[in-house]
Order: C-alpha cells, then sequence, then structure tokens
C-alpha cells in the first residue's frame, strides 16, 4: 500500500518546509509522495516549497491558475495522485504527519475504506486543548489560544457546528468538517469533492457513507496555527458566512440522499380526481 499524500496552500511559506520536513520523518516506512497544491500564493508559498521539492523527489509542487479554492484544491491532487491511498490535510502545521500512520493502519487492515482524524472523539481535542492538563475547560482553551493565530470565536463556532452537523447529518462521525482523513484512491475517485470551502468534506463523507463504505475516525488533538492567517475566517461575519454554506451543504446532501416516497402508498392513494391542487399534493 503506497500513499499520495495531498497538501493544499495559500499563504503558507512560513509553515509548508516544516511541515514537509515533519512528513518526510513521519512517513518514512510508507512508500508516498506528496503533492503541494499551491494556489499561487502571493507570499510565495510555491518558491520554498519548490526549494524543498528539489531536494526531495517525493515531492511535487502544482501551483494553479486563478481563480482559488479549496475544493477545487483538493480535488487537483487527488487527480494527481499515482497511489492506492489519498490522504490529505491543512498545510498550517495544525494537523499533525506523525498521525498518517495511525489514519493508513484501518485501512491496510482492510477494516475500512475512509479514515478521519477527529478531534471530537475521546483522545482527540480542539484547538487549544492540552491533553496533559484539560482542566479549565473553556477557559485554559482562551488562555492557549492567547499568542497563536487562531481565535476562541473560530475554535467555538466549529465545536457548535460539528455539534449541530452531527445533529443534522449522522452521530456515526463525530468531526464532520475534519479535512484530515485518508481514503483509499477508489473511494476519492468514486466520489468526487465539490464545493467551494470546507463544506465539500462533509459531503464528501455523507456520500461515502451513503454509497456504503465504511468510515472510520481516529482521534488527534489539533494544534493552533503558529504563522499566517486563517483562511476560513478572521471575523464574526466572515465565520456567519462559512457557518452558513457548510449547514446549506449539509441539508443539500441530506435531501439528495432522501428516499424517493415509497410508490405503494402512492398507489394506494384513493384518486379524487385530478384538480392541480391534487396532483401538487401527490407529488410533493
Ligand atoms: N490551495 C488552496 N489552499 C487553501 C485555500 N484556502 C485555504 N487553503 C489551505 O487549506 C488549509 C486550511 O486553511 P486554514 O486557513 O488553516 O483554515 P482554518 O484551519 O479553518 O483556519 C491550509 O493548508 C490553507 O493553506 C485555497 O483557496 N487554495
Ligand atoms: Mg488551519
Amino acid at each position: 500500500m503506497a500513499l499520495s499524500l495531498i497538501l493544499p496552500t495559500f499563504d503558507e511559506r512560513d509553515n509548508v518546509v516544516p511541515l514537509l520536513e515533519r512528513c518526510a520523518v513521519a512517513l518514512a516506512g510508507v512508500e508516498h509522495e506528496v503533492i503541494v497544491v499551491d494556489d499561487a500564493s502571493p507570499d510565495g508559498t510555491a518558491t520554498v516549497a519548490r526549494a524543498y521539492a528539489a531536494r526531495d523527489p517525493v515531492v511535487r509542487v502544482i501551483v494553479r491558475e486563478p481563480p482559488r479554492g479549496l475544493t477545487a484544491s483538493n480535488a487537483r491532487g487527488v487527480a494527481e495522485a499515482r497511489h492506492d491511498v489519498i490522504a490529505w490535510m491543512d498545510a498550517d502545521g495544525s494537523m499533525a504527519p506523525e498521525l498518517l500512520p495511525r489514519l493508513l493502519a484501518p485501512l491496510e487492515r482492510g477494516e475500512a475504506d475512509v479514515v478521519i482524524g477527529s478531534r471530537f472523539l475521546p483522545g482527540g481535542g480542539i484547538k487549544g486543548h492540552d491533553p496533559d492538563a484539560p482542566g479549565l475547560g473553556w477557559l485554559g482553551i482562551a488562555r492557549r489560544l492567547r499568542g497563536t493565530e487562531d481565535s476562541l470565536l473560530a475554535v467555538a463556532l466549529s465545536s457548535f457546528g460539528n455539534w449541530l452537523l452531527r445533529r443534522l447529518l449522522s452521530q456515526d462521525v463525530t468531526d464532520w468538517t475534519s479535512g484530515f482523513v485518508a481514503v483509499r484512491a477508489e473511494v476519492a475517485h468514486a466520489i468526487p469533492l465539490e464545493g467551494d470551502y470546507g463544506e465539500y468534506f462533509l459531503a464528501f463523507v455523507y456520500r461515502a457513507l451513503r454509497a456504503g463504505y465504511r468510515v472510520r475516525e481516529v482521534p488527534y488533538v489539533i494544534e493552533p496555527r503558529r504563522f499566517g492567517v486563517s483562511k476560513t475566517g478572521e471575523n464574526v461575519r466572515e465565520y456567519a458566512r462559512r457557518g452558513v454554506q457548510y449547514v446549506a451543504a449539509a441539508l443539500r446532501v441530506r435531501r439528495a440522499a432522501r428516499p424517493l416516497r415509497c410508490p405503494a402508498r402512492v398507489r394506494s392513494t384513493p384518486f379524487r380526481g385530478a384538480t392541480a391542487r391534487d396532483a401538487g399534493e401527490r407529488a410533493a
């Protein structure tokens, strides 16, 4: 089993090389390639990534033309992937590549088709969570986020959003917005990544579940971003816009997957004359 790891980047100049170095160590025992998909970052991410790739032949750097987009970048990575397992994760250093072998294990054992890194399983944790000192709850999280590039508001909204998504979609998955995942290549090719930003993830996982693929989660603790800024949002208005995008995507995939009305019930409805209203009611 060999791995294609996709790293989408936009303005991650100070994060991408340290991450590539960590990937090389974490994946030393795994046949792999790393595909950096950069959206022509103005900060020169592609330049530093290419300088690294010149020294490490398993790393490829793809620079996309505008318009930029996280979903389109991950989809491009999937299209370029050569191996039988495909994984993708954020490239800001918040997700530990050291977790990758644990994501791959259930795929290797043939026990799963999709393995998600989850912040919400026991043993996992949101940004600012300290597994060695979990006390103080949100107060401790707020304190530990100070001096990082992540905000308490973003972390709280992400937790609330996932609570809501578990109710809208399924409790079988705890982290519907993870974005840290390893999948059998067949699944990634069967279920295209669709959307604009992070909402592609919940749609992908929901469709995979509905298609009968085996979805597993592995807990991990996400780290706050140290360099650069979040592209999810920087203020309440931007988070609200993303939130609406995510919930709309959840409702859309849920609706698309709803089975058609039971035909037996439609047939047993007595025919009461062909008025437009009756026809409308039956079709509803
Ligand atoms: N290629 C590409 N990557 C993106 C884009 N937007 C965000 N990313 C990357 O997606 C990952 C997650 O973005 P991030 O800003 O960390 O979002 P946050 O974790 O929700 O704050 C990072 O690796 C970003 O560089 C984009 O438009 N194009
Ligand atoms: Mg991030």
